[in-house]
């Protein structure tokens, strides 16, 4: 006979450790609320969230052991609980998404803060104050799911809105145009940006052969390049990027007519960047820098918000411009439309689960509202097919809509039934429609309405043809250069000293002669000065230009593309460390704590040792130590020491690399008397943005540009 199993002591200790009201997780409740069958588990079994069951509720009763044949013996296949936990284990990662795989999301809402009903019949812009529920992440493009927040690229702002009319996903990024011009052409350039096919390297990073090959093979992608090597591709903070729809949509209102329109997500925290060299040094200190910033903010409560705003415009505008406005790689100077803000959205929620929501998060281009269109924009054309597609490859079954995230907030009813992973259980017979049941009520069902329905907005461009299957590209798609040409001569100096030493940096990774020539070959038909600097950076004869198939016309520069015209001098959101010691002025810090709190920013105590140090009037913790929480990590810092401890801290590299790279990134320093010997060590001459403790609150955490050229060669 089979002896009765005696639990081994790992196991009599677990199951005591899963006693009731000794913090045991919720149960998971992945059915929402009022579903039957969940109530039955809830109400039936006492205690259910008290034991640890299977994935079917039977209840484990060792959860350190599996199942032998003897203690020294082999383990047994009938363990069912065992090979269920390494069954779903083996199962926890789905394919990463194939662009834009390292993300980081956060819930919110949207308010609607100007009615335009005479634009739109979208259901979310009918009365000022309405408001629907928001999901929104934010990503990088290149990289792998694991990979650094700060490699230069471009930034994904995929805003998901609930809305009672149905989700509308604003599948966006931070810059406004886009590398293409017609999806025939993403998997081509995906897959030069991405690691290269028989090495495997580099990660995350365009400096290499491949991207800038196909780059100086496809001129239409000039205007998107410069954005890319700017600033805008090295952000502080996802809460400080603007978010643009890019492709030009439609809104339609209620009398059917149409406008087109362009929508611009506009931070309150105003727009921010790194310099490159921090970027670089961040990827390093916290490889996880933007999605720690997101998360911390929102813990902290505080909430980043956007304005959205439109640019509407009609068929008259768009025939008179020198681009056309079906293609990505052009924008709307906002001199010409301006931007109007119709609404605010304010993160305020952060995850609970990462896999569940940020990661299982399906964002689609098609799911559109009443109100809102497509145009023909031939990138547009091709997202509103490969969303839906990829989603059944990432998320294994079209049932993906029934995963919370995904789920519209509003009803949804339909005769699609089945697939794999089916959660909803639908009742009787009356799966298919036209249907006489009586069960399905007077109308059989749910049924299609055309007044209240999706209606495609009847479109008549006089410059087109419908008749006609061509694949071709519309006349004005020709012109590549004329918008990047207006971007560059629209920053400020420092700004295009920036995008020229971009430029060199990524080109001085190209190995392959001929292609970094045909690049600086191309940034010729953009601006001669500009193709000039890059040669110089790289010690390389200025290349012939590359032919153009439409030269390049000036333009009115445009300040709104500027970051550094239209940074404001706040400290909202910012964070500003304050270096200490042993010995240190409590009293100093507190008053320079209170000082960065109440104009809105964060302080951060950096000391070389973390638990608790005894300072002049006290004992104070640090939140960061020295090594671990280099300057690179903050906007601006601080420093009230000892003159016996800045002594002992001018041998440490940390220290002096402290200064020396905010000194190096323009950043504001406040320092007391005794710290002045570690800012000789480091080379920090004093300036405008080198100032003592109490002018910090005047300077604040502005970047100090003037500075730069003092620091590095640019090009
Ligand atoms: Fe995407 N893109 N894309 N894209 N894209 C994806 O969809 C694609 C384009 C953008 O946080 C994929 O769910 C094609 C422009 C964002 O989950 C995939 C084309 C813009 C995100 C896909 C484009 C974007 C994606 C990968 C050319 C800015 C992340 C996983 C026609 C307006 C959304 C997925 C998130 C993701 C295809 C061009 C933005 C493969 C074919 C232009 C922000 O379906």
């Amino acid at each position: 006979m089979a002896k009765k199993p005696v639990p081994s002591p790992a196991a009599d200790h677990a199951l005591r450790d899963h006693q009731p009201g000794e913090g045991q997780p919720a149960p998971i409740d992945s059915r929402g609320d009022g579903d039957e069958l969940h109530q039955q588990v809830g109400d039936g079994v006492a205690d259910a969230a008290a034991y640890l069951t299977d994935n079917f509720g039977h209840r484990i009763s060792d959860n350190q052991n599996s199942l032998r044949a003897g203690a020294r013996g082999p383990t047994l296949l009938e363990d069912f609980a065992l090979r269920e936990k390494i069954f779903h284990f083996d199962h926890e990662r789905i394919p990463e998404r194939i662009v834009h795989a390292r993300g980081s999301g956060a819930h919110g809402v949207f308010e609607c803060t100007r009615a335009i009903p005479e634009l739109t019949k979208a259901s979310i812009f009918q009365k000022e104050g309405a408001s629907c529920p928001v999901f929104v992440r934010f990503s990088t493009v290149a990289g792998g799911a694991g990979s650094v927040d700060t490699p230069r690229d471009v930034r994904g702002f995929a805003v998901k809105l609930y809305t009672e009319t149905g989700n509308w996903d604003l599948v966006g990024n931070n810059i406004p145009v886009f590398f293409i011009q017609d999806a025939m052409k993403f998997p081509d350039l995906v897959h030069s940006v991405k690691m290269e096919a028989d090495r495997g390297y580099p990660q995350a990073a365009s400096a290499h052969d491949t991207f800038w090959d196909f780059i100086g093979l496809m001129p239409e992608s000039m205007h998107m390049i410069m954005w890319a090597m700017s600033d805008r591709a090295i952000p502080r903070s996802f809460r400080m990027i603007e978010g643009f729809g890019v492709h030009t949509f439609r809104f339609v209102n209620d009398e059917g007519a149409g406008k087109f329109v362009k929508f611009h997500w506009k931070p309150v925290l105003g727009i921010q960047s790194t310099t490159w060299d921090e970027a670089v040094k961040i990827a390093g200190a916290d490889p996880d820098f933007l999605r720690r910033d997101l998360f911390e903010a929102i813990d902290a409560g505080d909430f980043p918000a956007w304005n959205l705003g439109v640019q509407v415009f009609d068929e008259a505008f768009a025939a008179k411009q020198p681009y056309d406005v079906l293609d990505a790689t052009k924008l709307i100077p906002e001199e010409d439309i301006p931007v109007e803000i119709v609404g605010r959205m304010t993160l305020n929620r952060n995850v609970d689960n990462f896999f569940a929501e940020t990661e299982q998060a399906a964002f689609l281009p098609s799911n559109i509202i009443p109100g809102i269109d497509f145009s023909n924009d031939p990138l547009l054309q091709g997202r509103l097919f490969s969303y839906l597609d990829t989603q059944k490859s990432r998320l294994g079954t079209t049932n993906f809509h029934q995963i919370p995230i995904n789920a519209p907030k509003c009803p949804f009813h339909n005769f699609q039934r089945d697939g794999m992973m089916q959660t909803l259980v639908p009742t009787g017979r009356a799966n298919y429609e036209p249907n006489s049941l009586a069960e399905a009520g007077e109308h059989g069902g749910p049924r299609a309405s055309a007044e209240t329905g999706f209606s495609t907005y009847m479109a008549n461009d006089e410059r087109n043809d419908p008749a006609q299957k061509l694949r071709i590209r519309a006349e004005l798609f020709a012109d590549h250069f004329t918008q990047a040409r207006l971007f560059y001569l629209s920053q400020t100096a420092n700004e295009q000293a920036h995008i020229a030493s971009a430029l060199v940096f990524e080109l001085s990774k190209v190995t392959l002669d001929h292609v970094r020539a045909r690049v600086v070959g191309q940034l010729r038909n953009i601006d001669e000065d500009l193709a000039k600097r890059v040669a110089a950076g790289l010690a390389i004869d200025l290349p012939a230009k590359e032919k153009a198939a439409r030269a390049a016309v000036d333009l009115k520069p445009s300040a709104a593309l500027s970051i550094q015209k239209n940074a404001d001098d706040t400290m909202e959101g910012r964070k500003v460390a304050i270096l200490f010691a042993e010995g240190s002025d409590k009293a100093a810090i507190d008053k320079l704590k209170g000082d960065i709190e109440s104009a809105g920013g964060t302080p951060f105590l950096v000391a070389p040792k973390v638990g608790g140090i005894k300072v002049k009037g006290g004992t104070l913790k640090a939140d960061g130590q020295l090594a671990g929480s280099p300057s690179v990590l903050f906007d601006a810092v601080a420093s009230i020491l000892t003159e016996e401890q800045a002594k002992a801290l001018s041998v440490q590299g940390a220290a002096v690399q402290w200064f020396m790279d905010a000194y190096g990134h323009c950043k504001t320093i406040a320092h007391d008397d005794a710290t002045q010997l570690l800012l000789d060590k480091a080379g920090v001459e004093k300036d405008g943005g080198v100032v003592a403790i109490d002018a910090f609150a005047d300077v604040g955490t502005r970047r100090h540009w003037a500075r730069e050229a003092k620091v590095r060669d640019l090009a």
